[in-house]
């Protein structure tokens, strides 16, 4: 509250050194126009006096000279967050109630500046990564991995096992995102001695085709940047040979231990066991496991697993690997053909491979930063989203192409328009709290926050905060949904605005006496969000405003339920 008080007072003190406002103000109304996704207002701009030589060399005496460049300090020093010596700019706050229009025609009608431009927020369209490889990695933009890691680049909170031949475990792309594993062969935790090095090379390099360590200046990039990989053994045999029964149970111990993406690039898909091992996965253990279509060219139509994702190979043309099998079990494709990813000769070994193995690895990826790009997703939710997102192949309606081919970049789109942010903390910081907890107001079933004004305060300010995985913000929504049990309250939503560090108001109303669902969607959402982290908070002020005391305090809140919607661009 204090700072907007104080930005009030700037406001009205340009206003009075700079003259006339209201009609000068609109006609500059549309000086800058925000393009979201390209350029938007930070609520900062960026202030140029003229500089004291170049009137003297238009022909100004210098005094006079010296008497604007003062003049034009004095204008932005209230507003001034940081002064640039070497440029003699200053970086200035809009205030509150002008914008970046208003406050530009005012200060360049006292003719004492050269510009004044908002501190536009650009974007890059796309993201490249460091990683030398990456230039022989054609999979990752044909699945549009660069536009999509401009919204999400993957975190540590989901961790993909790679169900097969072992990991090279000192692997420079590999090593810093390992977690303990497990040897399925053996039935021995890697905390307890079992063996998960790889004793083929098929593991290691499925690994970091999902996830190798990205933007680490070597080798390859992995679908995500920074997933943990649980490597999990389901042979001793450098062959690579492995029973079903250790396959499955390998993979069961990766969902019952924290992995949430099960990978298995594997021949075998069409027994039944497969089946009952995804349906474990994604009900019991809020789990995807995809497993690969097998590379025999084979019409698998004979059998649907609906609990596995069976994923196909397709090549830089968007066709149909050779050696692909295809049909009514497919659920996707990913390219796999000349895949280029980490290997096990050496800690810094690399091979291209090709196979249905290289594509299920691929998928395994999208997954995970489906995942991972919101952590309310079900691993149903995951699927679904990965299937709807596909770049649909071949004949419209079923056919041997599944879903189509894997598309990160429209997979976190969706992830985006389908799942809210809901709150991660609340305080009461005005009145007392009455009734419910943090898991009331994540649900909208009728289940209260309450809180109750306390003497000689008739308000109640609740504070909510949350987390946006999403790097660039196209829209920003917050919902409350509740009411209040009296009348004659007011409501008011308030955002944290981290250019301005504090709360700005963007609804005022009277409160619902029955459950509403009040929406805001503020301008400038950039600003709403800090960057770094994606940290939102949220006020909620609800305030007796009659005069009539005897009832300023007979009434409380009641929220049912907080989110916020962050969209890309
Ligand atoms: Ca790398
Ligand atoms: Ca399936
Ligand atoms: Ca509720």
């Amino acid at each position: 509250m204090k700072p907007l008080h104080r930005r009030a007072f700037f406001v009205a003190l340009i206003f009075a050194s700079l003259g006339p406002g209201g009609a000068e103000a609109s006609q500059f109304r549309e000086l800058f126009r925000e393009q979201p996704g390209v350029q938007e207002f930070s609520g900062q701009m960026i202030a140029r006096p003229k500089q004291v030589g170049d009137m003297v060399a238009e022909g100004a005496r210098l005094d006079v000279a010296a008497a604007t460049h003062a003049a034009a300090r004095r204008q932005v020093l209230p507003l001034t967050r940081e002064h640039v010596p070497q440029t003699d700019e200053y970086l200035i706050a809009v205030p509150f109630g002008s914008s970046e229009s208003r406050l530009a025609a005012q200060l360049m009608a006292s003719g004492a500046f050269e510009y004044v431009e908002p501190d536009w927020i650009v974007y890059p369209t796309f993201t490249t990564p460091n990683d030398p490889r990456y230039s022989q990695q054609w999979h990752l933009p044909k699945i549009r991995a660069p536009w999509a890691w401009s919204l999400f680049k993957g975190n540590d909170t989901v961790t993909i096992a790679i169900v097969d031949t072992g990991v090279r475990l000192d692997h420079e792309d590999l090593q810093p995102l390992l977690v303990p594993g497990y040897n399925s062969a053996n039935r021995v935790s890697q905390a307890n001695g079992g063996l998960v090095n790889d004793i083929n090379g098929h593991g290691t390099h499925c690994a970091g085709t999902a996830a190798a360590y990205t933007n680490n200046a070597r080798g390859v990039a992995g679908v995500g940047w920074n997933f943990r990989i649980m490597p999990i053994r389901a042979t001793n045999s450098t062959g690579g040979s492995a029973s079903l029964s250790n396959l499955t149970n390998g993979a069961r111990w990766a969902a019952d231990n924290g992995a949430r993406v099960i990978s298995t690039s594997y021949s075998g898909v069409s027994s039944s066991s497969v089946q009952t091992t995804g349906n474990y996965i994604k009900y019991q253990r809020n789990g995807i496991y995809l497993w690969a279509a097998g590379n025999s060219n084979s019409n698998l139509s004979t059998f649907d697993h609906v609990d596995v994702t069976v994923v196909g190979a397709t090549d830089q043309n968007d066709a149909k690997a050779s050696f692909s099998s295809y049909g009514l079990a497919l659920d996707v494709f990913a390219p796999g053909v000349g895949i280029v990813a980490t290997y096990y000769r050496s800690s810094t070994d690399y091979a291209s491979l090709s196979g249905t193995s290289m594509a299920t690895p691929c998928a395994a990826g999208v997954a995970a930063m489906i995942m991972a790009s919101n952590p309310a997703l079900t691993g149903a939710q995951v699927e679904t989203l990965l299937y709807q997102s596909c770049v649909d192949l071949g004949a419209p309606g079923p056919s041997y192409w599944g879903w189509g081919r894997v598309n990160l970049e429209a997979g976190l789109r969706l992830s985006y328009q389908n799942h809210p942010f809901l709150p991660e903390g609340f305080g009461v910081t005005t009145g007392t709290h009455s009734g419910g907890s943090l898991n009331t107001v994540r649900v909208a079933n009728g289940q209260y926050l309450t809180a109750t004004p306390t003497i000689p305060n008739p308000k109640v300010t609740l504070e909510f905060n949350s987390t946006t995985t999403l790097q660039q913000i196209g829209t920003l929504r917050f919902k409350h949904r509740g009411r209040v049990t009296g009348t004659g309250v007011s409501m008011s939503v308030w955002l944290f605005d981290y250019v301005a560090n504090a709360y700005v108001p963007v609804l005022t109303q009277g409160a619902p006496t029955i459950d509403q669902e009040v929406v805001v969607q503020p301008a400038n959402p950039a600003r709403f969000v800090h960057g770094p982290t994606g940290s939102m908070k949220a006020q909620v002020m609800f305030e007796y405003t009659l005069r009539v005391r005897s009832h300023a305090y007979s009434w409380s809140s009641m929220t049912d339920h907080v989110a916020w919607e962050t969209l890309p661009q």
